[in-house]
Parts: structure tokens; C-alpha cells; sequence
């Protein structure tokens, strides 16, 4: 094993479980999402980041890669402070509620993260004390005077610039004071350049390309260094700088910190994506990020995968709006995978999208009770009338079935790879055109017509029939896997199947179900009682 000392942390070139990884053919992929302020209630934009990343994740699994996704919760700053402070509580006992708050959440949602971290936890506050003393030894850390504008809510100075035309600073900052104090900044400014470099000659660093350019863009002004401490008179709830005790960390170097100090001793970084929001891209994940890992003397991620925001009446939906959308009102009315479905087919990856109760029920009922829902009833239906509950084998293919079988063979080819594109939404408007045609297939077919002769020709082409609807179905939800994992799997038990390990071989149309012993009905996608 090779190790390397960097930024005061050890650090592994080459480790073991990579060697082993490698030799049994397995990428490793580590994906990340941004880790939730907690100091309020988790809303609808945080359950979708976090469910989106769950879907890349389960979708590489699938691949046969060997995953590793990190999600959390981000503990320190003024923000959670101030909400522990209303409460009469200590920051600590705050956190640990509310952190448990996000983290059941997204158990509820099935968020299969393999590791939670918490920037309270001591594994996190080692590494980022480790950064900083090495970063201040090697001397990108200085200490200096600042006589400035602070923003208290947005925790950040500001400048000249940022006022509007008419001389008053915008809403967004909140109240601004003027301040005189000492403290500490990293060096930035000296290593815009490379960062210009790096973007150019890396074009699918973000996702979606678009957003490289407003990166560019952004940094065609000068970078001023980042000011990095807080003095503890002011904030107290952070990591003090481990070279002067009285500050501590700015909330933002000590986050991003997160996805390095939960795998430093994994071999893992670099990651293959940080999953974020469009409004932590530029400057936090875009400059500060690289730039802080760069000047490490680690690389910067391979990939930032950059969502858009859940918006309501045109507004971002938000902690303060006070009338953000409650995930949980919605997964104990419709069900989890009525929600995640919801999420990945109604957003395009990187653009916005309205929440609105009757899109979501637009879609609840014509694409899972109506279509979706239908095909299962149908098939467990006839399957148990006209075959005692036993799929049939195949007996005659005709041009109907080769029609459906071609639909298909198109369809798991795209899914797949518009999946790998992060064009989840497709995928499943894919998946359920799909399902339609399955449904009118079997309008054609007509299995009840078919049952009431007694022509061998149509009873062989009624068992074709409920083999070629019960294998349509079976790769259907097959598809769907990594959107709503539970789904799948209840439909693959009443149609008394058990998916062999490789994903990409339970899309290949074949005849897994032949013999297979149904269950007699099953409702997956009730009727909502109320509006
Ligand atoms: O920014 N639609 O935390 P956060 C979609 N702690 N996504 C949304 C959203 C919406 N309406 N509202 C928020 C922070 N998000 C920092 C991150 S990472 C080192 C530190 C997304 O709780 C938002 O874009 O304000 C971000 O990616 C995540 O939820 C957490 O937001």
C-alpha cells in the first residue's frame, strides 16, 4: 500500500480494496449529495436531491459498479446557532434532533446512502483541523484586517458590487452591518488561472454543460480571497481553526470538507459526482471547492451534477416560505414510490420545475393506477381465469408479439442509455409508453374473447398472450428498478419471480416466467380517497 501525506491527512494512492476491485472488474463510483442545513423541516427540494442521487446510485449498482454514495447533515454556522438560540436549547441537542429529523426522512424515501456524516461528528472535525494546519503552514492562510460589509443570514461579506443601483443591498442578505475585524483567508485570488485551466480543458466537469459557462463567466471578475474564520464572540458553533482557537471555521470550507473527511481513509476520492442545487454552485462548489482541493494537492471531483429547484408560484421552494411541500404528507397519502416517481419523471435534470398537487395527481393517476396499475390487474387477472394461475409458455409468435418484442428491445436500449445520461425523466416517459402498448397489445389480443373458444389455434395464442403480457410487465418494472425499487419488487413477487443478479440480463426479453405461479390480484396505486 502507497500512502501520501497531503494536507496533514493520510491519504491512500493505492489501497487494497481498490486493487481488488479492480482485479474483479468492479468501477468503483462515489457519488455524493450536498449535506441539508438543519434548522428546519426537510421540504420537497431536499427530499429530491437526495432521491436523485439515490436513483443514480441504484442505476450504477444495476451497472455492476461498486457504489458508494454519501449523503449528511451540514451542523455548524450562524443559521443553526440562531434556530437552537429560539429554542433555549444547545446547538449540539438541536442538531441531534433535527439531523434525525432529515436522516429518517430519507430512510422513509429508501435512500440507500451507505454513510451519513454529520460535521458535528469528530472523524469530520479532524480532517477539516488537519486542512486548515496544513494549508496555514504551507502558507495559504493568512491573517489580515477586514473592514467590510457582513451578511448575517447569507454568513458572507460583501461588497461594493453587490449593492443595487439605488444604493441598498438585496433582500437575499438579509440585515448587513458594517464590520472592522481581524481574521484569516485563504488564498483564492492565486489560484484563478488554473481554475480557468481546469474548466476549460475539463468541458463535462459540470453537468449540465450550460453551467460551465456561467462558471467561466463568473470568473472573468477578479477572485478575492475567502475569508475562512469567524471570530467566536460572534459565532461560536464551528470548528475552532486549530492555529487560533478564537475563531472558528466559516460553515462553508468546513462543509464542503464533508465529501474528503468521510472517505479519507476509504481510498475514494476523488468522487465521481457531487450532487448539488444550481444555488450552491458559484461560488461555493464551482471555486472554492476545486480551488480548496487543488491547492491540497488532490484533485477536484471528476463531476458536479447540478439539479434545478422545486419551485412553487415561480418562487424556489424554501425553509422560510413557510408553505414548503411536506415529502411525508405526500409518501403517507400515495406511497414511496408514488412519490420518487413523481420526483424523477416530472423533473428534467438541471432545469426547474412546478410543484403543484394536481400535476402530481395527473400523473399518480394515468401513468401508475391507470396504466401501470391496469397491466398488473390485468395480467394476474387472466393468468389466474385462464391458466389457473400459472404463466404459460410462449406457443406462436405472431407479428403483434414481434412488434412488442421490437418496442421493447428499442426501449431497454434507451433507458439505458438515456439513464446513464442523468435522462431519468425520458427513461420513464420510455418505460411507460411502453406499458401502454403492452396494454394495447392486449386490447388486441382480446385473452377474453380467446378464452371462449375452443380452437387449439386460439387457445394457444391465449397462452402466448399471457406469457408475452406477464414477460412485458416483468421487464417493464425491471426498468423502473432504481425509480421505485419497492414497486418492483412487489410486482416481481406476485408474479412469482426472482430477478437473477445481473440487471442488464433481466432486461433481455426471454421466457424467465414460464411456469411461474401468480398471485390472484394485487392493488399497488389505490384511488386517493380525497382531492
Ligand atoms: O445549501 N429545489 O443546505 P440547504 C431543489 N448546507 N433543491 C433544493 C431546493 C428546492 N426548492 N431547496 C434546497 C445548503 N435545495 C448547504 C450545503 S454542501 C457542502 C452544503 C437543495 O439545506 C439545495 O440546492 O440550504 C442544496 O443542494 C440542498 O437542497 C441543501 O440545501
Amino acid at each position: 500500500m502507497v500512502q501520501a501525506e497531503r494536507c496533514g491527512v493520510k491519504t491512500f494512492d493505492i489501497c487494497p480494496r481498490a486493487c481488488l476491485l479492480g482485479r474483479l472488474g468492479m468501477k468503483s463510483f462515489y457519488i455524493t449529495t450536498a449535506i441539508d442545513y438543519v434548522n428546519g423541516a426537510p421540504h420537497l427540494g431536499h427530499a429530491y436531491e437526495k432521491v436523485l442521487t439515490d436513483v443514480v446510485a441504484r442505476f450504477r449498482r444495476q451497472m455492476g459498479d461498486r457504489v458508494h454514495f454519501l449523503t449528511g447533515a451540514d451542523e455548524h454556522g450562524q443559521k443553526v446557532q440562531a434556530s437552537a438560540r429560539k429554542q433555549g436549547i444547545p446547538a449540539q441537542e438541536y442538531v441531534d434532533k433535527t439531523s434525525a429529523e432529515f436522516r429518517a426522512l430519507y430512510d422513509r424515501l429508501e435512500v440507500s446512502y451507505d454513510d451519513f456524516i454529520r460535521t458535528t461528528e469528530p472523524r469530520h472535525k479532524k480532517v477539516v483541523r488537519d486542512v486548515l494546519q496544513q494549508l496555514f503552514d504551507k502558507g495559504e492562510i493568512y491573517q489580515a484586517e477586514y473592514r467590510g460589509f457582513y451578511s448575517t443570514r447569507q454568513e458572507q461579506f460583501l461588497q461594493e458590487k453587490d449593492r443595487l443601483p439605488d444604493g441598498s443591498w438585496p433582500e437575499i442578505f438579509g440585515e448587513v452591518t458594517d464590520i472592522v475585524e481581524k481574521n484569516y483567508f485563504f488564498r483564492l485570488k492565486k489560484y484563478q488561472d488554473w481554475l480557468i485551466e481546469y474548466l476549460q480543458s475539463h468541458e463535462d466537469f459540470i453537468f449540465p454543460r450550460y453551467r460551465q459557462k456561467q462558471v467561466l463567466e463568473f470568473l472573468k471578475e477578479p477572485l478575492n480571497d475567502l475569508c475562512i474564520s469567524r471570530p467566536k464572540e460572534r459565532l461560536e458553533w464551528g470548528i475552532p481553526l486549530p492555529f487560533d482557537e478564537s475563531y472558528v471555521t466559516y460553515v462553508w470550507f468546513d462543509a464542503l470538507l464533508n465529501y474528503y473527511s468521510a472517505v479519507v481513509d476509504k481510498g475514494l476520492w476523488p468522487a465521481d459526482y457531487n450532487v448539488i442545487g444550481k444555488d450552491i454552485l458559484v461560488p461555493p462548489h464551482a471555486v472554492y471547492w476545486p480551488i480548496m482541493l487543488h491547492a491540497c494537492g488532490l484533485p477536484p471531483p471528476k463531476g458536479l451534477l447540478v439539479h434545478g429547484w422545486w419551485l412553487q408560484s415561480g418562487a424556489k421552494m424554501s425553509k422560510s416560505t413557510g408553505e414548503a411541500v411536506n415529502p411525508l404528507a405526500l409518501v403517507d397519502q400515495f406511497g414511496v414510490d408514488a412519490f420518487r416517481y413523481f420526483l424523477i419523471r416530472e423533473m428534467n435534470v438541471g432545469q426547474d420545475s412546478e410543484f403543484t398537487v394536481e400535476q402530481f395527481l395527473v400523473r399518480y393517476n394515468s401513468e401508475l393506477a391507470n396504466n401501470l396499475g391496469n397491466l398488473v390487474n390485468r395480467t394476474l387477472n387472466m393468468t389466474t381465469r385462464f391458466a389457473g394461475g400459472v404463466v404459460p409458455a410462449v406457443e406462436t409468435k405472431q407479428e403483434l408479439e414481434q412488434e412488442l418484442a421490437t418496442l421493447w428491445a428499442k426501449t431497454r436500449d434507451e433507458v439505458v442509455v438515456l439513464s446513464e445520461g442523468f435522462q431519468f425523466h425520458t427513461a420513464l416517459e420510455r418505460t411507460m409508453s411502453f406499458v401502454t402498448a403492452t396494454n394495447a397489445y392486449i386490447e388486441k389480443r382480446a385473452p377474453w374473447k380467446l378464452g371462449k373458444s375452443s380452437e387449439a389455434a386460439d387457445q394457444a395464442l391465449l397462452r402466448t398472450s399471457l406469457a408475452t403480457m406477464a414477460e412485458a410487465l416483468r421487464l417493464a418494472v425491471a426498468a423502473m428498478q432504481h425509480v421505485t425499487p419497492a414497486t418492483t419488487e412487489k410486482i416481481n413477487a406476485v408474479l412469482g419471480y426472482t430477478p437473477g443478479s445481473i440487471w442488464r440480463d433481466e432486461l433481455n426479453w426471454g421466457a424467465k416466467l414460464a411456469g411461474a405461479k401468480v398471485a390472484p390480484s394485487l392493488v399497488l396505486f389505490p384511488r386517493p380517497a380525497t382531492k
